[in-house]
């Protein structure tokens, strides 16, 4: 973790308030004083947060024609739906920060900002439905159940709600799995294979290790983060290996075993070298999910210049009868 920058001597008192403030376990709103490092960081970590909650619509909606019953296509189309409304909540959220929305959408568009690694990743088979929600829906509620005590109100707020919808996605999920686990020995393969392909990625989810998280140090002393990095990793492990022996299939991860003394579930190292090429863009979908955003921003464009048309028209109509 890199060392903290100094606060300018001026903000030195305000500073000791709003540490004080969080020490004492109050929730940081909007309109009270924060240092600068703080509002960039929350900014950037929920903007990030939000980019995530959309992208990470496009691998599930690929399925959404192709679900294999009315059951499922409802379940799923539900599913990505809530992840719109998530990606809302957060985008609100931040702009609390003091950044509208459009500029945060701007950065995503432009490439500078990041979204998380795992949505880089295709889906390649109907098994692909039920790890994610298992998996990667398992992972962000590990996340950001820890999140939903932020010390920043709107984001922890935000995450108490999103993380009551993240629980049925993960049971959904779940369930897939369970009826491809108990299906025919294609069924199991399908899912064996989808599990191989997810389970590195999902743990690559919480961020790079403790050693080499330049951000953790400022979001733990601040309390928006709550644990590290690799504490969620290890509990994400702990929660998710008995969940995979109950539907009899195998971790692709030669070197995991279960440590009596710890109660920990040890894993084998990660490959960081593939988790930094998919930040760096070269994950195999990165472009593709840009792709796809841009021209949906694109095609949006009329609907953002009717509601603003609309907001005007109504603007002007309660200017007249105030008059
Ligand atoms: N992917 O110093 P740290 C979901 C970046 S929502 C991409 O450790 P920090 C729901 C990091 O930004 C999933 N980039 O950073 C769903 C930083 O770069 P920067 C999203 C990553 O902030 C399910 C640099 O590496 N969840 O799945 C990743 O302390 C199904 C150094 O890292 C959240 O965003 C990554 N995996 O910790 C939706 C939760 N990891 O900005 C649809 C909120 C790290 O300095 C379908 N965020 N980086 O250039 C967090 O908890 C934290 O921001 C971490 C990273 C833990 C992600």
């Amino acid at each position: 973790m890199t060392p903290l920058p100094t606060p300018p001597a001026d903000d030195a008192a305000l500073l000791a308030a709003f540490e004080a403030r969080i020490a004492a376990g109050e929730s940081i709103e909007p309109k009270d004083w924060m240092p600068e490092r703080y509002r960039k960081q929350l900014l950037r970590m929920m903007s990030q947060h939000a980019h995530s909650e959309v992208v990470g619509m496009l691998p599930e909606g690929n399925w959404i024609t192709r679900a294999p019953s009315l059951r499922r296509k409802l379940a799923l189309l539900a599913k990505v739906q809530d992840e719109a409304g998530h990606g809302l909540y957060i985008y609100c959220g931040a702009e609390t920060l003091g950044t509208d929305r459009s500029e945060l959408v701007e950065q995503l568009l432009d490439g500078r900002a990041k979204y998380s690694s795992i949505f880089n990743y295709p889906t390649l088979s109907w098994a692909d439905m039920g790890v994610i929600g298992w998996l990667v829906d398992g992972a962000a509620i590990v996340n950001q159940t820890v999140l939903a005590k932020a010390s920043y109100g709107p984001y922890a707020r935000a995450m108490v709600r999103i993380c009551k919808e993240e629980n049925f996605h993960k049971r959904q999920g779940y369930e897939v799995c369970t009826v491809l686990a108990n299906g025919t020995p294609a069924q199991r393969e399908m899912l064996q294979e989808a599990v191989n392909r997810f389970w590195w990625p999902s743990l690559m989810m919480f961020g790079p290790s403790d050693t080499d998280s330049p951000n953790s140090g400022e979001l733990l002393k601040w309390r928006v983060k709550r644990k590290t990095n690799d504490e969620l990793r290890q509990r994400f492990v702990n929660l998710t290996v008995p969940q995979a022996i109950a539907l009899g299939i195998t971790v692709p991860d030669p070197d995991l075993r279960l440590n009596e003394a710890t109660g920990d579930w040890e894993f084998g190292a990660i490959d960081w070298s593939e988790f930094h090429a998919v930040l760096q863009g070269h994950g195999p979908c990165n472009q593709e999910r840009l792709a796809a955003r841009r021209q949906a921003h694109e095609e949006g464009a009329w609907v953002r210049e009717a509601a603003a048309a609309h907001a005007a028209k109504q603007d002007a109509r309660r200017g007249t009868a105030a008059a």
